[in-house]
């Protein structure tokens, strides 16, 4: 990442996300190579107040060592119609393809334009000219574009981290006609893949207004931006070394037995229903004389406010239960369903000891789960990726056993072909995806959006008129 002298005029990184670590930084991942980027930089991290009854405007210092950490403020009623409203129960669900999960409330959009106001005002009151400003995620989609209103011309970035809806299902959006607006007011609009690129430009394409030109850049408005893919990695070897650091907790399972592991979030996006279904059909069919698999799923409930998600929970509970009743014997369990939080060394541990890991998800914008279990392995003995085709992921980690989650026949097959794979072929896989996960890790994706970032042509003054 640019640096010292190379930093554009000498400006600041401004980082908007929802969340915002409080006390000590996690190591590796998203939040530590913000983080190490705000180091280097200088500059400031804002992210959302917890919840309180009235939101004043303005940002409130929670921290301050090499760069400020500040918090803008949230009403009650915002969290619920912004975060849980808007956020996670229109944007998320269109954006990963479920328009049967819309939840739309016209009042919910307000909220979300309130806030994203709100944000917008805070950060036009404190950048200086040359800031870099990195926004986070689909919470903020608008406040680009409330800053440019603002009169704000300085370089502003916005990494959607989720997959982007397809130009039918995006029409499901009661505000799609605002869509190129948001985005044209960024410098760069990043994706996770180029399926992700491809939906925006196909959206972009039927707006009257914008023009495509070469090599990612759009004009709209008189100005030029660029929509371009930046694959998140994982910091790769604080996962290695804590893999093999770590004991892997006592199992209770029988010595030869393969592991079988996935680790989500539990949300209806991941495909835990069709993934225990897949697993029910492989032991329908499995031939009697193999070890008994266990299939380890760690689901920690996420957003459990939100219906949509307490109903994934119940469903999950249900299928699980459904199978281990047909299939269990008195000293064995298929299924270990754990619904709550498991301690990130234990993860490590628990991916280097899995045989197979099942990452496979309806829709994702990339899935790290995946790239975690590359990194933990142990390179002379390694288990086996099974990803799903609509993990964002699946664009750089062809060398995995690739499935359809949405057919059971085909994953049960795919999970006795990894179960069955031969030491030669595991190698030669991991091998491959081992060097693309540790080569595209963390660090080379802050660096490369930073980099693209910098270099963005300066906004004009006649767009900023003109909007
Ligand atoms: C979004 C996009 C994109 C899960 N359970 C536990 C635990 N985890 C950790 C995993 C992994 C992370 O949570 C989940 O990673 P995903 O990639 O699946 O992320 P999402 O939360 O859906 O986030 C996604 C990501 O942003 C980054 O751009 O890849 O597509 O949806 O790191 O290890 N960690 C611990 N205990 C758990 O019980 N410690």
């Amino acid at each position: 990442m640019p640096d010292g002298d190379d930093k554009p005029g000498g400006g600041r990184l401004i980082v908007l996300s929802n969340r915002i670590p409080r006390g000590n930084i996690p190591s590796g991942g998203l939040v530590h190579a913000i983080h190490e980027a705000l180091t280097q930089f200088g500059g400031l991290w804002i992210g959302a107040a917890e919840p309180t009854p009235v939101a004043e405007p303005g940002l409130t210092t929670i921290g301050d060592d090499a760069y400020e950490r500040r918090t803008f403020a949230l009403s009650e009623e915002e969290h619920r119609r912004y975060y849980l409203g808007y956020a996670n129960s229109v944007l998320w669900p269109l954006f990963h393809h479920r328009s049967d999960l819309l939840d739309i409330d016209e009042g919910d959009f307000d909220h979300y334009a309130t806030v994203n106001k709100r944000v917008a005002r805070a950060i036009a009151a404190i950048a200086k000219p040359n800031d870099l400003i990195w926004v986070q995620d689909y919470h903020f989609l608008m406040v680009a574009h409330e800053l440019r209103a603002l009169g704000v011309s300085n370089r502003i970035g916005l990494f959607l981290h989720i997959p982007f809806p397809n130009p039918s299902d995006v029409m499901a959006l009661p505000q799609v006609a605002m869509l190129p607006a948001w985005i044209a007011a960024h410098d760069i609009f990043g994706l996770q893949t180029q399926r992700d690129v491809s939906s925006v430009r196909e959206m972009l394409r039927a707006d009257a207004k914008t023009e495509q030109l070469d090599d990612g850049f759009f004009r709209r408005a008189g100005r030029e931006f660029c929509v371009r893919a930046f694959p998140i990695g994982i910091d790769a070897q604080a996962f290695a070394d804590a893999a093999e650091r770590a004991t892997v907790p006592r199992l209770t399972i029988e010595k030869r037995a393969p592991l079988l592991l996935g680790v989500d979030r539990l949300d209806y996006s991941k495909g835990l229903v069709h993934r225990f279904e897949a697993f029910a059909h492989y032991l329908e069919n499995r031939p009697d004389h193999y070890p008994r698999p266990t299939f380890l799923q760690i689901a920690p409930t996420s957003r459990g406010d939100v219906t949509a998600y307490q109903e994934i929970r119940e469903e999950l509970e249900q299928t699980a239960g459904a199978i281990n009743a047909q299939y269990a014997d008195l000293d064995w369990t298929p299924i270990r369903y754990v619904n709550r939080h498991v301690d990130r060394d234990v993860i490590a541990g628990l991916y280097r000891r899995a045989d197979v890991a099942l990452v496979t998800p309806l829709a994702d914008g990339m899935n790290l789960v995946a790239k975690e279990f590359v990194a933990a392995q142990d390179p002379d003995d390694p288990g086996v990726l099974i990803l799903s085709h609509f993990a964002g992921a699946v664009e750089q980690m062809k060398e995995a056993l690739l499935v359809n989650p949405f057919d059971p026949a085909g994953f049960a097959h795919t999970i006795a072909d990894a179960l069955n794979m031969d030491i030669r072929e595991r190698r030669r896989r991991h091998d491959a995806l081992r060097e693309g996960v540790f080569r595209q890790d963390i660090g080379w994706w802050t660096q490369r959006f930073l980099d693209r970032l910098s270099a963005a042509p300066r906004p004009i003054d006649d767009y900023l008129k003109a909007i």
